[in-house]
């Protein structure tokens, strides 16, 4: 298992659509376990495939305090369910130490295959239902900062490129 380097804002390569998963076999089950290491280590409650540079529709979500409810989600499919749309402060390891208000639905029913290759269906909601619509947004090449202004969002993109030139000069 390993820690992938995860993508940063506004690198292009996070605006790359995912496509889908045609098997669910070794080579997958060993994206999915590396996603594992990935997102807990950094850490975040989820990830998308798209953030470590492998553009297949692969999510990988935990939620629990202790780690001990990892979610695979492969080709996912997202049905709205009746509800408020809610508003949350959102964060991502992709736009790293910015938080930003999104709205998105509150209840949505998700239809996905597993890391055992079996189909299965999640009813979601609350924190649960807004990741999973992070984590989908990223397989479509969509970010977070794509719901806020282009005024904050040009911010945001400034602070992370002199953050990236830095770490290229000190070779990190
Ligand atoms: O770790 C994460 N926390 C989080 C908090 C609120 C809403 C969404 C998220 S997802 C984020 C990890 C991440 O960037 N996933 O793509
Ligand atoms: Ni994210």
């Amino acid at each position: 298992m390993a820690i992938l380097e995860i993508l940063e804002y506004p690198d292009p390569r996070l605006r790359t659509k995912a496509q889908p998963v045609a098997e669910v076999d070794e080579r997958v089950r060993n994206i999915v376990d590396d996603m594992f290491d990935t997102m807990y280590q950094a850490p975040g409650i989820g990830l998308a495939a798209t953030q470590v540079n492998v553009h297949e529709r692969i999510i990988t979500i935990d939620i629990s305090e202790d780690k001990s409810e990892p979610l695979t989600f492969i080709n996912p499919e997202i049905t709205v369910l009746e509800g408020e749309p809610e508003t949350m402060q959102e964060g991502c390891l992709s736009v790293p130490g910015f938080y930003e208000e999104v709205t998105r639905i509150e209840h949505c029913l998700v239809k996905a295959t597993g890391r055992d290759g079996k189909p299965f269906e999640l009813e979601c909601r609350g924190l649960l239902a807004v990741c999973i619509q992070h984590e989908v947004d990223h397989l479509e090449g969509k970010l977070m900062v794509d719901y806020i202004s282009p005024l904050k969002r040009n911010r945001i993109k400034g602070k992370l490129e002199k953050k990236h030139k830095l770490e290229a000069r000190q070779g990190k």
